[in-house]
């Protein structure tokens, strides 16, 4: 890791590594669902120091997974569904309450997997929007509607001070790194869809197993 998280973000990376999650039979390759997380940290952590608190969240959680993956039993860690079936069939999970399997692997991605809902909803605001609005308020629109009800209040209201500090459309679109606005808004017309695909595929998985609540 280390100066990884400084390279420079590019909306095509992200938009390839989510491309290549997918195997042909729709299983989610935990290896490139990383490293899309890893592309979005480089993404948000250009954007300023402030959002510091919300990169470390997310990289400590990628951190995890990557040591899982990395970690004796790697092998069961290839795909999302490999990993569910290994860590429920082995009782690796807390289920109702925090117990001794505090770095599961699903408890962790499912955080992340709720922040790429709040993505979802905010990129595609952010793909359908004039000129003249603001991100701010996308931002927190995106996030009322997804992951503050899983925050307890000090979260949302940090969350809630750091989308003031987001910066304006031109800016943020500047920093995808695609080109003008008008190119920028048609690669998110790509990468919405294989997002929202790996979303849906995950949420499928995840309530098919009773797995939507993990503490
Ligand atoms: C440009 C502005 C980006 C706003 C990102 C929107 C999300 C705000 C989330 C605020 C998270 C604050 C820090 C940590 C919270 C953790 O308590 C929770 C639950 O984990 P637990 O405590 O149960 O272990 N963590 C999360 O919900 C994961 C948050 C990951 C956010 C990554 C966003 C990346 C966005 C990049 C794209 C610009």
């Amino acid at each position: 890791a280390g100066t990884e998280e400084e390279e420079k973000f590019s909306l095509k990376e992200v938009l390839d590594t989510f491309k290549l999650c997918l195997s042909d039979s729709k299983e989610i390759y935990l290896e490139q669902y990383v490293a899309g997380w890893r592309g979005l940290v480089r993404l948000l952590n250009s954007l300023g120091s402030v959002f510091g608190f919300i990169s470390s969240d997310a990289v400590n959680k990628i951190n995890i997974l990557v040591a899982h993956l990395k970690g004796e039993n790697g092998s069961r860690y290839v795909t999302v569904q490999s990993m569910v079936a290994y860590e429920l069939e082995n009782d690796l999970v807390d289920l109702s309450k925090r117990g001794s399997h505090p770095e599961s692997g699903c408890r962790t991605l499912l955080r992340l997997h709720r922040a790429l809902r709040w993505l979802e909803l905010f990129l595609e605001r952010l793909r359908t929007s004039g000129e003249d609005s603001k991100t701010s308020t996308m931002c927190s629109e995106a996030y009322n509607e997804s992951l503050s009800r899983h925050h307890p209040w000090v979260i949302r209201k940090a969350a809630g001070m750091a989308f003031c500090m987001i910066p304006g459309r031109p800016a943020f679109l500047e920093a995808m790194n695609v080109g003008p606005p008008e190119q920028v808004v048609a690669k998110l017309g790509e990468a919405l869809p294989l997002i929202s695909e790996v979303y849906q595929i995950t949420e499928d998985l995840y309530s098919r197993h009773s797995l939507m609540d993990l503490p």
